[in-house]
C-alpha cells in the first residue's frame, strides 16, 4: 500500500511539473519571453521559501517521531563521556544549520530579481574572511581535541583492578574466553583451532596459563561498576565489537588483537526496570559487514553483581578439563598428585578482586 502511495506521489509531482513547464511554455508564447522570465523568478523565489519551511517542519516532525527509538541512558561510565561529545557537537552544528539555511533560503527569496532594485557588488572582504575561518576552525579542534582525549582514554591502559575478557569474532558469532583464576589468558595458535577436538580457538594446553581459561559462547557476563578490558581478535574476517548501549565500539582484526575497556554501571536487571521492558538485554552486535550471515551476529551481555557473577562462573569448566577430560579430576579419581585447576571458586575470585 505503502509503496503504491509513493508511486502515486512521485507520478504526481511529475505530472505538476510537466504541466507547469508547458504552462510557462505558453505564458511565453503569449505575453513574451521576458515576462515569463521574470514570472518563472518569482515562482523559484516563493519555492525556495516553502522548501525552506516545509524543510524544517520535516526536521523538527522527524525529531519528534524519532526521538523514542534512541537507545536511552548510556550504561558506561565511558557511554556518559560519548553521549556529552555527541550532543555537544549536535547542539553546535544544529544552530550553524539554521542560521545559514534560513540565510540561504531567505535571501534567496528576499533578494530575487526586481526591476526596482539595483545589484550590490560585494566581491570580497578580508574581515569576513578571517572570521568565517577562524571560528568554525577553533570550534571544530575543540570538538576534535574532546574526541582524541576520550579516544585515549577508552583505548589506553585499564585500570589495575579491571577484569579481561577474550571476544573471539567468526563467521557468524561471538566466542567469549575468561582468564580464571590467574588473571592470565593462555597462549594460543591459529593452527590448533579444532573444533572437534573441542578446542575453538586454538588454545595451546601446554600453556599452563590455559588450564583454568573458561570458554563460553553463550553470554558474555560482566560485573556493574567493575571496569572490564575485551581483548578482541577474529578467527577469519574483520568484524566489529558494538555495543550500542555502552557506547563502545572495536574492530575485531585477525591476527591483531584490539582492546578497550569500560565500566558497565547498571545492571541488566535495573536498565529492566528502567526502560520498562521485562525482556530488555543488553547487546553486542557485529557492526562490520562480514558476510552472508552478518545481520545473525547477535550476542548477550548479562551485567550483573559480583556475587551472581560468581555464582555463574564457578559453574563454568575450563575448556582445558573439556578438551582433555583424562585430566579432569571430576572424572578421574587418581590425579591428587597433579596440580589441574578446577573451576574458579567464588572464594577464589574474591580474594583475587
Ligand atoms: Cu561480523
Amino acid at each position: 500500500m505503502q509503496t503504491i502511495f509513493i508511486i502515486a506521489i512521485l507520478g504526481l509531482g511529475f505530472l505538476i511539473t510537466f504541466q507547469i513547464a508547458k504552462a510557462s511554455e505558453y505564458v511565453a508564447v503569449l505575453r513574451g519571453l521576458e515576462r515569463a522570465r521574470k514570472q518563472t523568478n518569482r515562482i523559484n523565489g516563493f519555492m525556495l521559501l516553502a522548501f525552506l519551511i516545509l524543510g524544517l517542519i520535516g526536521v523538527y516532525y522527524c525529531n519528534v517521531r524519532l526521538s523514542g527509538k534512541i537507545l536511552g541512558a548510556p550504561a558506561s561510565d565511558h557511554g556518559v563521556l560519548i553521549d556529552r561529545m555527541l550532543y555537544i557537537t549536535l547542539a553546535i552544528t544544529f544552530i550553524v544549520f539554521i542560521i545559514t539555511q534560513v540565510a540561504l533560503f531567505w535571501f534567496a527569496y528576499k533578494y530575487q530579481e526586481s526591476d526596482t532594485r539595483k545589484p550590490y557588488y560585494y566581491p570580497h572582504n578580508n574581515k569576513l574572511e578571517v572570521i568565517w575561518t577562524v571560528i568554525p576552525a577553533i570550534v571544530l579542534t575543540v570538538l576534535v581535541g574532546f574526541g582524541i582525549f576520550y579516544w585515549f582514554k577508552i583505548t589506553g591502559n585499564a585500570p589495575k583492578n579491571a577484569m579481561v575478557v577474550e571476544v573471539t569474532g567468526k563467521q557468524f558469532g561471538w566466542e567469549f574466553r575468561y582468564p580464571g583464576f590467574d588473571g592470565i589468558l593462555g597462549k594460543k595458535y591459529f593452527k590448533n583451532i579444532n573444533d572437534a577436538a573441542n578446542n575453538p580457538i586454538g588454545q595451546l594446553w601446554d600453556d599452563e596459563a590455559n588450564h583454568d581459561d573458561i570458554y563460553t559462547t553463550s553470554e558474555l557476563h560482566l560485573v556493574v561498576n567493575k571496569p572490564v578490558k575485551l581483548v578482541i581478535g577474529s578467527k577469519d574476517v574483520i568484524h566489529d565489537v558494538g555495543l550500542a548501549h555502552f557506547r563502545m565500539k572495536m574492530d575485531a582484526v585477525p591476527g591483531t588483537p584490539t582492546t578497550m575497556w569500560f565500566t558497565p554501571t547498571i545492571t541488566t536487571k535495573q536498565m529492566k526496570e528502567k526502560t520498562g521492558n521485562p525482556d530488555f538485554v543488553y547487546e553486542i552486535s557485529c557492526d562490520q559487514m562480514c558476510g552472508k550471515g552478518h545481520y545473525s551476529m547477535r550476542g548477550t551481555i548479562v551485567v550483573e553483581t559480583q556475587e551472581e557473577f560468581d555464582a555463574w562462573i564457578v559453574g563454568k569448566k575450563p575448556q582445558y578439563l573439556v578438551a582433555n577430560p583424562d585430566k579432569d579430576p571430576s572424572i578421574k579419581k587418581d590425579t591428587a598428585t597433579t596440580k589441574i585447576p578446577v573451576a574458579v571458586s567464588s572464594a577464589q575470585l574474591k580474594t583475587r578482586n
